[in-house]
């Protein structure tokens, strides 16, 4: 049996105010190419699907297309809630797809969700868990000592009955972590789930039994302890961060009991993400402008700011989204403990340290003295010093 695990769509979302839709559809039609030519029988979504609880108008149209879409190809679609998914909005229709091979878990309620299909080897078993947190899972199990993710998901896992000797498949969205290895973040993730807790996480250890865990969570796409437990990453580049994240789907052959195997299939994006860093002549110098569709971070390195740059950059790059600078101004920047230094020092020498810092030599006596007055006027500096 041949699955393909997708995770973290999240449909509808925009990047710095830019609507990343039309790049959303163009990623999933591949998907869909991909699981017609490598003739896969189900694809695993692990959550996150949306964007948001309560999705756009066009967000919703572009899953409906892909869930049908599936449908018509008759392969079956497994799809769990994540974090930034609403579980009722999610779980709309979900007892009606199932007739069209749609299964969808948006809400635990006390009993893992679990779907059989066969082949030549015999029964595969789809376990799908949604999002839950601690004390979602608590109530279910007032006998049992429920105070971190991993004593939920475990407990869960422990009452779901799960057949050793069978192949079973597990679709979560969790923060899952693998022993010595850190987890690699995309960058995307909200910053709840880069700061996360150690109520929060749970160790690879307790998913082992399976013989394919499909994650979401995380948008770097990354294994977990080992290589069948893995994320699949956003599809997309969702944040400046993820530049050098080149993006994938696992596809999972299963065979008999023990055999899987997995491998990583390219996404092409209908814009990619760059980062361009120079001065503002050579960036845009004919022989050195490429693809100007794509999405671009531009970091220039002039000493003094160019006037209307973002607008010049956009004459080239229409989707410049992000302007910075890196010169001996900001090479130069180090960043200050504010609440201290205001405390301890005089408004003379917060000008002083922070002219100093900006420019990268010491405030002269005339610049010193307009600046006493402008603050003496403004009621920030009482007297001079
Ligand atoms: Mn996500």
């Amino acid at each position: 049996m041949k699955l393909l695990h997708l995770g973290d769509l999240h449909i509808g979302k925009s990047v710095n105010d830019y609507h990343m839709i039309e790049d959303q559809e163009y990623i999933l039609e591949q998907i869909l190419s991909i699981v017609e030519k490598r003739e896969i029988d189900a694809v695993l979504i692990a959550g996150d699907v949306y964007d948001k609880t309560i999705p756009s108008e066009e967000a919703v149209r572009v899953l409906d297309h892909f869930l049908c879409r599936l449908a018509q190809m008759q392969r079956k679609t497994y799809l769990i809630s994540g974090n930034h998914d609403s579980d009722e909005r999610l779980h709309f229709g979900s007892a009606l797809f199932e007739a069209r091979g749609i299964y969808i878990a948006s809400k635990y309620e006390g009993t893992l969700y679990r779907q059989t299909l066969e082949d030549a080897y015999g029964e595969i078993h789809f376990y799908l868990l949604p999002f839950v947190k601690a004390s979602q899972v608590k109530h279910f199990f007032p006998e049992e000592k429920i105070d971190s993710y991993e004593q939920a998901v475990s407990v869960i896992l422990r009452h779901a009955g799960i057949r050793e000797t069978e192949r079973n498949i597990l679709v979560a969205h969790q923060f899952v972590t693998g022993g010595k290895e850190e987890p690699v973040f995309g960058g995307s993730e909200n910053m709840t789930v880069r700061h996360v807790g150690n109520v929060e996480k749970i160790r690879a250890d307790v998913l082992e039994g399976f013989d394919y865990v499909a994650l979401g969570h995380l948008h770097a796409p990354q294994k977990v302890g080992k290589e069948t437990i893995r994320y699949a990453g956003s599809p997309l580049k969702y944040s400046f961060s993820e530049i050098q994240n080149e993006k994938s789907v696992p596809v999972v052959t299963i065979r008999e009991k023990g055999t899987v195997e997995i491998e990583l299939v390219p996404l092409r994006p209908l814009r990619d993400m760059r980062h361009l860093k120079g001065r503002m002549e050579q960036l845009l110098d004919p022989k050195n402008v490429q693809d100007p569709e794509d999405f671009i971070y531009v970091t220039l390195t002039e000493e003094t700011p160019v006037l209307d740059a973002m607008t010049i950059l956009r004459q080239y790059y229409p989707r410049t989204l992000k302007l910075d600078y890196e010169n001996s101004h900001t090479q130069a920047n180090v960043q200050p403990d504010l609440a201290e230094e205001m405390q301890e020092k005089s408004f003379q020498e917060l000008i002083s340290a922070f002219y100093e810092m900006m420019y990268g030599c010491a405030i002269d006596e005339e610049e010193l003295r307009v600046a006493l007055e402008a603050a003496g006027e403004a009621g920030v500096a009482g007297e001079a010093g």
